[in-house]
């Protein structure tokens, strides 16, 4: 059934156009043109912008110190089912009049909680019924789902980490579904964020069987996926601490050792946040390349943290340094396949009228459009490269390439050394020409 919204919930804003880099037009685009090719492709397919629901259409603006500011006309105050019908059809005309392709969502986030697991997914098929409807009459499409596992007070141990063994059975439960209701709707993926998989002491914490209980956990979520039949993309997304002291998929190096020791790496890329990865102590680049040496980058939550605050603050992107280095990585990929753009992000408490929304998602996808120019003209140059292709020239021939093929052992270049007296002179690593050659694009 294809049922058009009746109501407009963001009257006076039109779908958003675009207008070039000279627009003065704040509800335009200045960068971001869909079709616009970029190196053969248009920018919507390089870009894959997402919407998330938690943030943009849950969030209240609180934060510890104070309620809500956001004003949402059409919350009610409820937390009924027909609210959360109004919610879809909100959020459909916003995805819709921002023009991304995609959204994602936490269970919990479409649809109340019931007072057991058996209302609960009621609740979440009823939901689930208008999410289709929408995404038929817009063509928006589901990147991922995802079961949110540490809001409710059950959680509060973890949940396939927990001590409570019940607790373990209800996230896998609830995981169950999140996976079947995902793939009903299509989803190009599903997202396992540990939450609350981490501890806040040691003291009363047996991390080994804790460990155990999460690869266990997700060797179940494999079974249950070729069961179902889902063909979307399993992700894990990294995150050191917040809420824990520490959670286990604390950054890209340690989720892919443990999808390693757990024999789970052929089912798994990693979702990189940028702000996860600050917070870890590395740069956004850092954590792609990371991920992309082991054939693992998958989709990426793109907001940013303020570097003089250490916690999650979840910004709107709009750093153009940032988005070109993620971009350059990106291109060097070879671009999404399952993945997107995903703004797992929200406005600050102080921006709480509706029109809000657009500004940051537009500044968002602009900072995005941006950096992918600017990484293809980058590349098309193509003196980085060149550069880095120069500097492992000696790889390339001689000893160096002996020893990448594996010939030379420790007795050859015994020899060779002993021959040659010392090694060739180094060459400088050219940082700050680097530095200024990319601000040449910027
Ligand atoms: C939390 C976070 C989550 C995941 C999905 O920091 O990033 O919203 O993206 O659970
Ligand atoms: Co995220």
């Amino acid at each position: 059934m294809k049922r058009r919204a009746t109501t407009e919930y963001f009257p006076g804003i039109p779908r958003i156009p675009y207008e070039g880099p000279s627009s003065k037009n704040p509800l335009a685009f200045r960068h971001y043109n869909p079709e616009e090719l970029v190196d053969g492709k248009p920018m919507r397919e390089h870009l894959r912008f997402s919407v998330v629901y938690w943030h943009t259409i849950r969030g209240k603006l609180s934060d510890m110190f104070g309620e809500g500011t956001a004003v949402r006309p059409w919350e009610d105050g409820s937390n009924s089912l027909e609210l959360a019908r109004t919610r879809v059809r909100v959020a459909f005309e916003l995805i819709e009049k921002l023009g991304a392709p995609f959204y994602a969502f936490h269970d919990r986030d479409v649809a109340p909680e019931g007072r057991s697991l058996r209302e609960t997914n009621r609740n979440l098929d009823a939901i689930v019924k208008v999410l289709k409807e929408e995404q038929a009459r817009t063509g928006i499409r589901l990147l991922w789902g995802t079961a949110c596992l540490f809001a409710h007070p059950r959680f509060v141990h973890g949940a396939a980490t927990s001590c409570n063994a019940d607790v373990f059975a209800y996230a896998a439960a609830q995981v169950k579904k999140a996976i079947e209701v995902t793939h009903e709707l299509g989803g190009a993926g599903y997202v396992f964020w540990g939450g609350r998989e981490g501890y806040s002491t040691l003291l009363n914490t047996d991390l080994k069987r804790e460990l155990d209980h999460l690869g266990r956990f997700l060797h179940l979520a494999v079974d249950y996926k070729r069961t179902l039949g889902f063909r979307g993309q399993f992700y894990i997304e990294p995150k050191p601490k917040e809420p824990t002291k520490h959670q286990y998929d604390s950054d890209a190096a340690a989720c892919l050792n443990f999808l390693r020791e757990y024999d789970l790496l052929g089912d798994f890329k990693l979702n990189l946040e940028t702000n996860h990865a600050t917070l870890a102590g590395h740069t956004m680049q850092h954590d792609m390349e990371v991920a992309i040496a082991a054939n693992a980058l998958g989709s990426i939550d793109a907001n940013v943290g303020d570097v003089l605050l250490g916690w999650d603050t979840d910004q709107f992107p709009t750093n153009v340094y940032l988005t070109t280095e993620i971009m350059l990585s990106l291109l060097k990929m070879g671009g999404f396949t399952t993945g997107g753009l995903n703004f797992d992000a929200k406005v600050r408490r102080e921006s709480f009228e509706p029109e809000d929304l657009f500004h940051a998602h537009i500044g968002g996808m602009d900072a995005f459009a941006r950096g992918l120019k600017i990484a293809s003209a980058i590349r098309r140059d193509g003196r980085l490269a060149e550069f880095i292709r120069q500097r492992y020239g000696s790889w390339d021939e001689g000893i160096g390439k002996r020893i990448e093929s594996g010939k030379a052992g420790f007795r050859e270049l015994e020899a060779y050394m002993l021959e040659r007296g010392d090694a060739a002179l180094n060459r400088s690593g050219r940082q700050e020409w680097l530095e200024n050659l990319i601000n040449d694009f910027i």
